[in-house]
């Protein structure tokens, strides 16, 4: 329990994406609850680009207004809920989502230094318009939105802020506050980046190695040392296939759900985390029975019931 009214919030984004289907995620999540009888959770509202993304690749320069304009209207949901003194749960949509959910709530706490993100993915999603030439996601956003939320890449998604606070410093993160859990898929470019910054990574041989729990557990402790509050990016991709077909991207030898979902009571119940985020569902890859759906619901429940 986090003490707090929970808020959904659907982002149907797909022009982050060169898969198809993410914006249906929200919808067909919904649908699921729905079923399920899952009357807990309920989405207040779900946000859509005006114009549905296509299939397929998107050329950069055509998908970065839908992306920044979806992002501007989630930070602005994001904020409020936070300023509600409420607990919000976003739902994705492709991962470039990222910078409007933590655009709105990590200035509305106004902590940009004192900020802790776990970023659960088996991406690091730190290209830049520049590096991401080199790298093999050609320039999709959702490659990039923890690089804009460090402060490098597109200025619109780096600028981002919620509209009364637009005097703001447009810093978010300080990138010894976030943690990169999962990562089996990365471009030299983005390595590059967050090394150099000093953002920890642990790359999937040392979560097998040691284990998920562990690493968790060593960037919680770090975060709970040294910040005043944080929040948790989980990517379904970062899942092993078996666990989580359902993603736009998927990536073997991931990390198995059934651990990750045992670890969350490490953070539930816990005041300090202020926000969470699940990205990349992509419906129409579930299986039959949905797994994938089921999942997500099980790790919603795992951190905020
Ligand atoms: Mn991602």
């Amino acid at each position: 329990m986090t003490g707090k009214k929970v808020k959904f919030i659907g982002a149907a984004q797909g022009w982050g994406t060169g898969q198809s289907g993410t914006q249906h995620g929200p919808a067909a999540f919904s649908e699921f609850l729905g079923e399920k009888g899952a009357t807990g959770i309920k989405f207040e509202e779900i946000l859509s680009p005006e114009t549905e993304a296509p299939e397929g690749p998107k050329q950069h320069q055509a998908a970065l207004p839908y992306v920044t304009k979806l992002n501007r209207q989630l930070c602005e949901a994001t904020f409020q809920v936070i300023r509600n003194r409420e607990f919000p749960v976003v739902f994705g949509g492709d991962h470039s989502i990222a910078v409007g959910t933590w655009s709105g709530i990590i200035p509305a706490f106004r902590l940009q230094k004192h900020f802790g993100l776990i970023w659960i993915d088996a991406h690091l999603d730190a290209n830049t318009p520049e590096t991401a030439a080199e790298g093999k996601w050609g320039g999709h956003l959702h490659g990039q939105s923890l690089a804009a939320l460090l402060g490098h890449g597109e200025e619109e998604l780096v600028g981002l802020l919620p509209e009364e606070l637009k005097k703001a410093l447009p810093i978010k993160l300080d990138p010894q506050h976030v943690f990169i859990i999962g990562a089996r898929s990365c471009d030299p470019g983005e390595t590059r980046l967050l090394e150099k910054l000093g953002v920890r990574i642990y790359h999937i041989d040392e979560v097998n190695q040691r284990g998920f729990e562990s690493c968790f557990k060593e960037s919680l402790s770090e975060i709970r040392k040294n910040t005043k509050g944080y929040g948790l990016s989980i990517d379904l991709d970062a899942f092993d296939p078996e666990d989580a077909p359902a993603v736009g991207t998927p990536e073997e030898n991931g990390i198995r759900a059934e651990k990750v979902i045992e670890c969350m009571h490490h953070v539930n119940g816990d005041p300090r985390l202020v926000g969470l985020e699940v990205v990349e569902y992509c419906p129409q890859n579930d299986s039959p029975d949905r797994q994938t759906a089921a999942l997500a619901l099980s790790l919603i429940n795992a951190i905020v019931r």
